[in-house]
């Protein structure tokens, strides 16, 4: 890396002035960490130790990781398809998520999910959707739920610029801004769905825009610079907290993988694809960390070494956990019966239960 010109001392942005250096530094921490945990898993699929496909989100590290970096343990997040930094951001154990990648009963979903239905209810997270725009409306009907019981939680919807012309997403802003609801709706544009850019199948030029039309402030950030996410994410929640409802804030980044496993990239160039890579948000956070004097090389070395242990850990538990039985692979799958029944006798009608 080049060496850094090192800025005068407190002339940090604000953002970064009123966190602690070492929140931050956890911060770059988990988006190594996350960059770390999909090269792994990409490489475990190369070797054909993972089945299905997985969707990787590198070089979208901070719009997941600053984003979701204000959210407490009781608050929630609806995830997408290109989810595994969503989830590390809101605090999953990468050994399970490895075992669940794995087909392992030690993994988040018992090994029945895979990489695009990772849920972890205790800590927050209903879950990553293979259905664009599934979560959007889940996200909605959790606000619901908080504000019926009075709680004091908010909830962080992820979906990408592909769901923004979805009937979900129009219907979902209409009735969490008429009830005013605790949600921050975070548009991830990557710039493609799939193979289809968003010049082509959006009327405006930026998703935010689409705020207006329901009454919430919509803002659009560079979701590559960590310093801009986190901003925008605090002022949403506090927001959301307050009880004045939803914001919009679309993060503005790219996805340097294909679309999914099995992506011949015919529809962009490699030029767009390393003018991205050139403004790759973990190095970009790094630099500016070293630059207001908030991290040295010494301390960036030990979050290196810290993720690459995780790593090694996490794959070791996947490798080394059982498989789930033959006999029991649709249980957790499908609603059961009778007395395995979790809904308790007495909340529901039978009908309900069976
Ligand atoms: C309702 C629905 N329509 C189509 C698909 C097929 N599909 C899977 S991912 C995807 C693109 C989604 O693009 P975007 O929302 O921008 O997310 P990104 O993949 O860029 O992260 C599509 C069309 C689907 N899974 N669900
Ligand atoms: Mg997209």
């Amino acid at each position: 890396m080049q060496p850094l010109a090192v800025a005068e001392p407190g002339s940090a942005p604000a953002v970064y002035r009123r966190h602690d250096p070492a929140l931050l530094r956890d911060a770059l921490r988990k988006m190594i960490l996350v960059r770390r945990f999909e090269e792994s898993a990409e490489q475990a699929y190369m070797r054909g130790l993972i089945h299905g496909t997985m969707h990787l989100s590198i070089g979208q590290e901070a719009s997941a990781i600053a984003a979701t970096l204000p959210l407490t343990d009781a608050d929630y997040i609806t995830s997408t398809h290109r989810g595994h930094g969503h989830c590390i951001g809101k605090g999953a154990d990468p050994k399970r998520m490895f075992a669940e990648f794995y087909g392992k009963e030690t993994g988040y979903c018992r090994g029945r999910g895979g990489s695009m239905h990772i849920a972890d209810v205790q800590r927050g997270n209903l879950g990553a959707n293979g259905i664009v725009g599934g979560g959007l409306p889940i996200a909605v009907g959790a606000a619901l739920s908080i504000r019926k019981q009075h709680r004091d939680a908010v909830v962080m919807c992820f979906f990408g610029d592909g769901a923004n012309n979805e009937g979900a997403f129009h219907e979902s802003l209409n009735f969490a801004s008429i009830w005013k609801l605790p949600v921050i709706f975070v548009c991830e544009n990557n710039r493609y769905g799939m193979s289809m850019s968003v010049e082509r199948s959006t009327a405006v030029p930026h998703i935010a825009q689409r705020a207006g039309a329901y009454d919430m402030p919509g803002v659009t950030v560079d979701g590559n610079r960590f310093a801009d996410v986190l901003d925008a994410s605090e002022q949403a929640i506090a927001r959301a907290r307050g009880g004045l409802g939803p914001s919009l804030v679309e993060c503005e980044t790219y996805r340097l993988r294909g679309h999914s496993k099995s992506d011949r990239n015919r529809y962009r160039t490699r030029e767009e694809i390393d003018a991205w890579s050139a403004r790759d948000p973990i190095v970009r956070f790094e630099q500016e960390l070293m630059r207001y004097g908030l991290l040295d090389a010494a301390q960036a070395d030990a979050i290196r070494a810290d993720v690459e242990a995780q790593i090694e850990a996490g794959l070791a538990f996947a490798q080394s956990s059982a498989a789930p039985s033959r006999a029991e692979l649709t249980r957790y799958v499908y609603t059961q019966t009778g007395s395995q029944c979790s809904i308790p006798a007495g909340a529901c009608d039978e009908r309900e239960r069976a």
